[in-house]
């Protein structure tokens, strides 16, 4: 998979050299790159933005330099899938994680400031497909952390990037319910001792354990989860709950 983050702070992307996503790009399975917007500017300011039109608060990120870095980076005939982060966009989910990950090539602009010029979004929407994404219901400086957490989470679902494949099996998210807590040895820890189901050896009774405890935990953290779940994807015993 190739990824591009087009940015006027690429040392906040740093830590994608670091841990799983640092050795994926070392084995060549990850071929990611970070671009500074400020390289598409030709004043001696290395202007990005500009008063909004119409007036108000902040300033807007210009087109000019994201048309030129699209000019450069992006060839006619393979167009990558552009994410552009705005607090406006599509919310960022585990679906979308997955809908991503089976992409060859994605690019994400990173909003800053009051965010980018709409017409950069509507002129790379007329050459190929364009997601604006938000990562949540909050108000973040610009799309750089935002980025980083949608790298780590669509490249963990990229073959051979995650040491362990079947753990993805069964997290959080992946059947529509919060996880069940997880516990390691001792099996007492300063009064409080691991469920003793999990000890029991019982792999029909643990699995129906953790059900029990991942519909409890949803029902209790994200009730809005067990609204929208599948019905039939309930099991005769769950619906006792
Ligand atoms: Cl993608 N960008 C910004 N600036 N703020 C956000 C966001 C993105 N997602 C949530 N808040």
């Amino acid at each position: 998979m190739r990824i591009d983050v087009v940015t006027v702070f690429p040392e906040y992307l740093q830590p994608l050299d670091l841990s799983l996503i640092g050795r994926a790009r070392e084995r060549g399975m990850l071929d990611l790159n970070v671009h500074d917007l400020r390289r598409w500017t030709h004043d001696v300011h290395h202007s990005v933005d500009d008063s909004p039109a119409g007036g108000g608060a902040g300033m807007v990120m210009k087109p000019q330099p994201w048309g030129e870095c699209f000019d450069e980076l992006i060839p006619t005939d393979v167009k990558p899938r552009l994410l552009v982060t705005s607090p406006a966009g599509r919310p960022f989910t585990q679906a979308m994680a997955h809908e991503l990950a089976a992409e060859p090539w994605l690019m994400f602009a990173c909003g800053r400031y009051e965010g980018i010029d709409q017409r950069v979004v509507d002129y790379a929407a007329e050459r190929m497909e364009v997601t604006e994404v938000s990562i949540g219901d909050y108000v973040l400086f610009g799309g750089e952390v935002a980025v980083l957490a949608i790298i780590e989470a669509v490249t963990r679902l990229v073959p051979g990037v995650l040491g362990n494949a079947a753990s993805l099996d069964d997290e959080s998210h992946n059947d529509g319910l919060l996880e069940a807590p997880a516990y390691t040895r001792p099996a007492e820890w300063r009064g409080h001792e691991v469920p003793p189901v999990l000890l029991s050896g019982d792999h029909g009774k643990v699995a129906r354990w953790r059900r029990d405890q991942a519909l409890l935990r949803t029902a209790q953290a994200r009730p809005d989860l067990l609204e929208g779940l599948d019905r039939g994807s309930l099991d005769k015993r769950d619906r006792l709950l």
